[in-house]
C-alpha cells in the first residue's frame, strides 16, 4: 500500500486542487495548512516529501463564471492563480513542491492518455443519462439526496450542499463501469481500516458503496471547457476525473516513469468532507481499472462553518485568511485552526475565540517563557548559557516530560493526524517548563551568591533553555517563522547547525543545547494584539 516506504519512496501529500471561480477563503486556506503542517512534519523526521497543490480550472462552474465576467475561461484562470491563489499560499508560507493546474499541457495530454487506455480495455461505453446536476458540486445527485426548496426556491429541487436548485441534464455521455468495483473497493476498506478518516467519513462511504454504485458518467458534451475526449471530440471528459487525475499526472504518469515510481501513489489526500466520495470511491475504482496503487489514506477535514452552514463563496465570515493574519500574524493563524478544532470535525471561528488562545496560549505560555529565559541568562550569566550541574528529580520530571511530548506529538501530527493532540502535547510541555520556573524560583536563587546557589541557578536556567530547544524543533513544522526567532535567540545554530536539519525523534535527547551558546533576547515571538480592526 501506499503508506509503506519502499526504497526512495517520497512521503507524497496532497491537497485538493481548487476550483478557480473565486479567491480562496478560510476554507480553503485550512486544508492547505493542514498539508503544510503534515508536510513539514515529516521533512523534521528527515524524510523526503512531495507536498502538492494546485488549481482545477476546468468545468461548467468556471466557464460561467468567465463569462459573467466578460472574459475567457483561461484568462480568468490565468488571473485567480496569479494574483489570489499562488500569492495565498506564499503569504501563509506554503511549502509545496508542486502547483499544478488543470489547464496545463502536462496534465491535459496525460488525462487524454489515461482515458484513452481505460477506453480501449474496455471500461468506459457510450450511454444516455437524465439526471440531477448540481453545478456547485460539479455532480450528478440523486434523487434522495436531495432538498425542498422552500421560499423563492419553492417547487424546486436543492442540493443539499449548496442550497440551490439544481438542473435536469440529459445526455448521451461515456460511462465508466464503475458499478463493477463495489466489492474491489469494500474489501479494500475492509483490508485497510486506516484508508479513510475519520471513523464517522469511514462509515459513510462504506455505508453508500453498499448500496451498491451506478456507473458513472465521465464526459460531457453541452459545453467544452475541459480536456477533450480523445476518440470523439464533441465531448469533454468529466471535470471531477479530469481532476482526480492531477495527483497522478503531476508526478510524472506517462512521462517520467522515475518520478512517479518515487512519489505516486499518495500517502496522504486531504480533502474536505464535501467531496470525500470522489477521492474514496471513484479515484480508488479509476486506479484499480489501470492496475495502478492506491493511495495510503484520504483523510477528511470537517468544515469550517458559519451561522450553521459550511463556508463558502457565497456565504463567507466577511473576514479573509490576510486579514488574520495582519492581526495576529502568519505563524499564529497557521496553528489557530489546527489547535482550534479537531481534525475531521466541523468548527467555526471568532475573534474572540482566537484572540483569548493567542493571548494565553501563545504570548502568555510560550512567548512569556522564551522571554524570561533569555532575559535571565542575559542577566545573570551575561547571555552565555551556563552547564546544568546536578540534575535533581525537578530536572528529571522535565527530561521525561520532554519524551513524552516529542513522542505524542509525532504519533498524532505524524502517524493519526490529530494535529490539534499533537499541538497540545507539546503546548503541555510548555506549561510544565513554565510551572517548574515557578517552583524553582531562579530569581530568588539569584541572591544566593554560594557557589552552590550559582550551580542550582545554572541548572535551572540551562533545563528551561534546554527545553526551549527542543519546543523550537517541534512546534517548527507548525509555525515556522516563530521557531527560527527562538532558534536564533538561543544561539543554538552555532551548536547545533540549522533548525531545518533538526530531527522530530532526536529532538527528546537531553542536553544537545551546548553550554556556552550565545543567548540573547531576540525578537518577541507574539507582540501583543492590537485592537481588533473595525470591519
Ligand atoms: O471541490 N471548511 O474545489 P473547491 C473546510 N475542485 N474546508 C473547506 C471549506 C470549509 N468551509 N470550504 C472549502 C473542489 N474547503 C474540487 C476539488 S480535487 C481532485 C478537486 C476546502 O474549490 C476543503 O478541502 O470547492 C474542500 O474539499 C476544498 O476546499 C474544496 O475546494
Amino acid at each position: 500500500t501506499g503508506s509503506e516506504k519502499q526504497g526512495a519512496k517520497a512521503y507524497y501529500v496532497t491537497t485538493p486542487i481548487y476550483y478557480v471561480n473565486d479567491a480562496p477563503h478560510l476554507g480553503h486556506a485550512y486544508t492547505t495548512v493542514a498539508g503544510d503542517v503534515l508536510t513539514r512534519w515529516h521533512r523534521q523526521r528527515g524524510e523526503k516529501v512531495w507536498y502538492l497543490t494546485g488549481t482545477d480550472e476546468h468545468g461548467q462552474k468556471i466557464m460561467r463564471t468567465a463569462e459573467a465576467n466578460g472574459v475567457t475561461p483561461q484568462a480568468w484562470a490565468d488571473k485567480l492563480v496569479t494574483e489570489a491563489w499562488q500569492p495565498l499560499w506564499e503569504h501563509l508560507d506554503i511549502a509545496n513542491d508542486d502547483f499544478i493546474r488543470t489547464t496545463q499541457k502536462r496534465h491535459t495530454d496525460r488525462v487524454q492518455e489515461f482515458v484513452q487506455d481505460l477506453y480501449d480495455k474496455g471500461e468506459i461505453y457510450k450511454g444516455g443519462y437524465e439526471g440531477p446536476y448540481c453545478v456547485g458540486c460539479e455532480e450528478y445527485k440523486l434523487p434522495g439526496e436531495l432538498l425542498d426548496g422552500e421560499g423563492e426556491y419553492a417547487g424546486q429541487k436543492l442540493c443539499a450542499i449548496h442550497k440551490k436548485p439544481v438542473e435536469i441534464l440529459s445526455e448521451e455521455n461515456y460511462f465508466f463501469k464503475l458499478s463493477e468495483y463495489s466489492e474491489k473497493l469494500l474489501a479494500h476498506y475492509e483490508a485497510n481500516p486506516g484508508f479513510i478518516q475519520p471513523e464517522s467519513a469511514r462509515n459513510e462511504v462504506v455505508n453508500f458503496v453498499r448500496q451498491g454504485l451506478q456507473d458513472l458518467s465521465i464526459s460531457r458534451s453541452t459545453f467544452d471547457w475541459g480536456v477533450k475526449v480523445p476518440w470523439d471530440d464533441k465531448h469533454v471528459i468529466y471535470v471531477w476525473v479530469d481532476a482526480l487525475l492531477n495527483y497522478a499526472t503531476a508526478v510524472g504518469y506517462n512521462e517520467n516513469p522515475e518520478k512517479f515510481e518515487s512519489t505516486f501513489p499518495a500517502d496522504v489526500h486531504l480533502v474536505g468532507k464535501d467531496i470525500l466520495r470522489f477521492h474514496a470511491i471513484i479515484w480508488p475504482a479509476m486506479l484499480m481499472a489501470q492496475g495502478l496503487p492506491l493511495p495510503g489514506k484520504v483523510a477528511a477535514n470537517g468544515w469550517l462553518m458559519v451561522g450553521g452552514e459550511k463556508m463558502s463563496k457565497s456565504n463567507l465570515t466577511g473576514i479573509k485568511p490576510q486579514d488574520l493574519t495582519s492581526h495576529f500574524g502568519v505563524d499564529a493563524y497557521r496553528w489557530y485552526f489546527l489547535r482550534a478544532i479537531a481534525f475531521g470535525q466541523d468548527g467555526s471561528f471568532s475573534w474572540e475565540d482566537f484572540s483569548a488562545r493567542y493571548t494565553s496560549e501563545l504570548a502568555n505560555d510560550y512567548g512569556n517563557l522564551a522571554s524570561r529565559v533569555a532575559a535571565m541568562v542575559g542577566k545573570y550569566f551575561g547571555g552565555e548559557l551556563p552547564a546544568a550541574t546536578a540534575d535533581g528529580d525537578a530536572e528529571k520530571a522535565i527530561h521525561d516530560g520532554l519524551a513524552k511530548a516529542v513522542a505524542e506529538a509525532d504519533r498524532k501530527i505524524g502517524e493519526e493526524l490529530d494535529f490539534q493532540g499533537g499541538i497540545l502535547a507539546v503546548f503541555d510541555f510548555v506549561k510544565q517548563v513554565n510551572g517548574y520556573i515557578t517552583e524553582q524560583e531562579p530569581w530568588k536563587v539569584a541572591k544566593d551568591d554560594s557557589p552552590e546557589g550559582k550551580a542550582r541557578l545554572a541548572t535551572i536556567l540551562y533545563t528551561a533553555a534546554e527545553s526551549l530547544r527542543a519546543v523550537a524543533v517541534l512546534l517548527n513544522p507548525v509555525m515556522p517563522e516563530t521557531s527560527q526567532k527562538l532558534w536564533d535567540s538561543l544561539g543554538a545554530e552555532a551548536g547545533l547547525g540549522a533548525l531545518a536539519d533538526q530531527k522530530v525523534q532526536e529532538s527528546a535527547a537531553w542536553g544537545l543545547l551546548p553550554a556556552g551558546s550565545t543567548v540573547t533576547k531576540g525578537a518577541v515571538l507574539f507582540p501583543r494584539l492590537e485592537e481588533k480592526p473595525t470591519a
